[in-house]
């Protein structure tokens, strides 16, 4: 079933959320039994043919940059204006849920449909992204593609191959060009994203949305581990190098700083390989990753390097190597505050209470702040759970989105 056609006012919401529900199944998974989509995979590309289809329904024109984001553009009544550009992404971590990036996507084409069906046009085009690679979760870089539009992308970063070692060369882009879906500071005017909060603050106030005044710190490691491997069944405790043991030592030592930090400072292991694997054999060598945040750049950083401090001491305690490599480093993002103050304006039109809050998650608007002032609104999601099938959002929670998202638009057109 995919959700489409004309529809009356009022119900935008409804029919964002059934889009993203629509999206979660086959064709739009590359798992039989959950939704994992990865950038450039049959079912990215089975979503993006659709996607394209209900931006040409709002009346969008669509094309792909050469990053293979998809976006439909809206156009003003000043053609050279500066566009606002609303997005989210359009992969999904494994098996993850249908609203983390769909459902910002979703309501920029509803709100785009709105002023269609109203026969209305803003004073500057309205551009919906929908972003490529926000999860990292093929390729061991994240935002690729919104780095890529913000220009902030360097060409090494595209050496990049997936776990089955196919080259980002290889997948379906021209490497050569990518660098091409760039966007020049001076056509665009701002970045608004509206996202599932994936936290618990809104539904424990009773709230539907929120105003996000500013995106947390992130930085991500690849931890390698070397020891010696052995036969499970002779080597004796005491002369082992066992190189699981010890991560599993580091791993708590992670969790221990992080928890004694009694902040917003979180870290997280959320993924261990063991080589080579086999239940009779001493592990002789382990890669884990490891992800620290926090809302200021300096806690982050400090945290960081007590728990790199960690990670060698249990090392030489154990006889133990002991490698560190930067993945990504993502700087925290203010929201830009005028914007923050339209949005709250725009909540308080809707009849909403003005609720700001910072995001532990990373968004693509993290990486757009370089471009244009940035904007972005939480939705209650149920439980705050995300990157969990569990996921869910409330139709009429998606609906209120809508209506602020329209009265902000309307608000930087100064139409209101
Ligand atoms: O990791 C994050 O915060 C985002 O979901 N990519
Ligand atoms: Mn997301
Ligand atoms: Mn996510």
């Amino acid at each position: 079933m995919v959700a489409g056609g004309p529809i009356g006012a009022g119900v935008g919401g409804a029919r964002a959320v059934a889009r993203c529900n629509a999206l979660g199944l086959a064709p739009y998974t590359d798992m039989a039994d959950g939704l994992f989509r990865a950038y450039l995979s049959p079912a990215y590309r089975a979503a993006q043919a659709t996607l394209a289809e209900w931006m040409a329904q709002a009346r969008m024109a669509v094309r792909q940059d050469a990053a293979a984001n998809l976006i439909g553009r809206y156009e003003g009544t000043t053609p050279a204006a500066p566009a606002l550009i609303i997005g989210s992404h359009l992969d999904s971590v494994r098996d993850g849920g249908r609203y983390d990036g769909p459902l910002g996507i979703m309501l920029g084409i509803e709100a785009v449909a709105a002023l269609n069906d109203a026969g209305r046009r803003m004073p500057f085009a309205i551009e919906v992204y929908a972003f490529g690679d926000e999860e990292g979760s093929r390729f061991p870089a994240a935002m690729l593609t919104s780095r890529a539009v913000a220009g902030t992308l360097d060409a090494a970063a595209l050496a990049v191959v997936d776990a089955d070692g196919v080259a980002l060369a290889d997948a379906g882009v021209d490497v050569g060009a990518y660098l091409s879906a760039a966007r020049r500071s001076g056509e665009v005017l701002a970045y608004l994203e509206a996202h599932i909060e994936q936290g618990p603050v809104l539904e424990a106030e009773g709230l539907a949305v929120g105003t996000v005044t500013g995106i947390a710190a992130q930085v991500r490691y690849r931890v390698q581990v070397t020891g010696q491997a052995g036969h499970a069944g002779t080597a004796t405790m005491p002369l082992r190098r066992d190189a699981l043991a010890g991560a599993a030592e580091m791993i708590l030592a992670v969790e221990r700083i992080a928890a004694s930090a009694a902040s917003d400072l979180v870290a997280t292991v959320g993924r261990i390989e063991a080589q080579p694997g086999a239940a009779n054999v001493i592990p002789g060598a382990v890669t884990f990753s490891l992800d620290v945040r926090a809302g200021e750049q300096a806690r982050r950083d400090l945290a960081a390097s007590e728990i790199c401090a960690q990670l060698q001491e249990i090392a030489r305690r154990r006889s133990l190597g002991v490698e560190v490599a930067l993945v990504h480093d993502l700087p925290a993002s203010p929201c830009d505050p005028a914007l923050v103050d339209v949005m709250d304006a725009a909540l308080a039109a809707a009849e909403q209470p003005s609720r700001r809050l910072v995001s532990g998650a990373g968004h693509d608007a993290m990486v757009m702040a370089a471009l244009c002032p940035t904007a972005m609104l939480f939705i209650r999601c149920r439980g705050g759970v995300s990157h969990n099938p569990a996921e869910h959002v409330d139709p009429a929670d998606a609906q209120i989105a809508l209506t602020v998202m329209s009265g902000f638009i309307d608000r930087l057109g100064g139409s209101v």
